[in-house]
């Protein structure tokens, strides 16, 4: 549990706040910081919201108002301007991007909201739960430490926040006090359907079409245990898709009963292929991307390779044939 009376004192001892989340926001930094902004604007204080990069357009729809952004388009003299530096959902000066420089420079206080175990120096007042489930989660608790009535406008972003950095409910970080939280959010105006529909059924034709090439080359190996496929240049212009209908594509191929390792061949260029890995229980798909330059995390990992994607075919199967022995 959090002790939430210094960020209690330190708000109400100010009148001005900027916000700031990780860049490629989800929409646990994006709902995170929408709940404290509008909830420091119930307390007749100033809030501004600015992150390195631009609201992902898939995620747009959680922003109604515009009020994230971008660090491109915002004066510097104006983020100067505020006494308190709050960041919400990362303590990685890495994932800051060009906010970074800009928390750097700030000379009033700074406070840190989030949720993961990582954790640099900011110089910074932290506010910090490695259980806690998602960030909105912890801005809920804020709110009401703080004495705020939650709004819809507020109740709809958190809900969004805590449903997918929960995958919908379903992750081990998933307890009570998750439910505890949807529960306050709903009742005060948070829709899921409506949330489930606009982040997951506003895809294109060409999108869906994609997917089926994507599953009509799915190929099974080592018993099952590894799946593979791939997407070709062919297949984007006969379809229509862009590089981003890709997204999830490789997590299909974990539905499929005894699978432990599944990866996505992205034909990018005729020289560049894009390598999407995916492992369940004990492989390490991490190790097998980190032979090729690539990184992520042992259960979801990424390369970018420089040549055909034949060739990234067979040398990347390989290794992970090779780590199936
Ligand atoms: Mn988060």
């Amino acid at each position: 549990m959090i002790n939430w009376q210094p960020l209690v004192e330190l708000i109400n001892a100010n009148e001005s706040f900027l916000i700031t989340s990780h860049c490629r926001a989800d929409c646990d930094a994006i709902g995170s910081e929408l709940g404290l902004a509008l909830a420091l604007e119930a307390l007749g204080k100033r809030a501004q919201i600015v992150n390195g990069d631009e609201v992902p357009e898939h995620i747009t729809f959680m922003d109604p108002e515009g009020r994230v952004q971008e660090l491109d388009h915002v004066p510097l003299e104006t983020l100067r301007q505020h006494q308190v530096f709050i960041v919400v959902d990362t303590s990685a000066w890495g994932q800051l991007g060009p906010m970074a420089d800009v928390l750097r420079g700030f000379a009033g206080e700074r406070a840190v909201i989030d949720h993961h175990v990582s954790e640099d120096d900011f110089n910074a007042q932290v506010f910090k739960d490695s259980n806690a489930e998602a960030t909105g989660r912890l801005i809920l608790e804020l709110i009401e430490e703080l004495g705020v009535e939650l709004t819809p406008e507020m109740a709809a972003p958190l809900f969004a926040a805590i449903a997918t950095d929960t995958g919908w409910f379903r992750f081990s970080s998933v307890k009570e006090p998750a439910f505890k939280a949807l529960a306050k959010l709903v009742a005060a105006g948070a829709s899921p359907p409506d949330t489930f529909s606009k982040l997951y059924e506003q895809h294109s034709l060409a999108r869906l079409h994609l997917r089926g090439r994507i599953l009509d080359h799915v190929k099974s190996e080592c018993d099952g245990r590894l799946m593979w496929t791939y997407v070709s240049r062919q297949d984007f212009q006969e379809t229509g898709a862009q590089i981003t209908d890709t997204e999830d594509a490789i997590n299909m191929q974990l539905t499929v009963a005894g699978t432990e390792a599944a990866a996505l061949f992205v034909e990018l260029e005729p020289e560049v292929t894009k390598i999407s890995l995916r492992a369940r229980g004990d492989f390490d798909v991490r190790a097998i991307a980190a032979q090729f330059g690539g990184g992520g995390h042992r259960a979801a990992a990424g390369i970018t390779y420089q040549g055909p994607r034949e060739e990234a075919q067979t040398a990347v199967l390989d290794a992970l044939r090779a780590g199936m022995e």
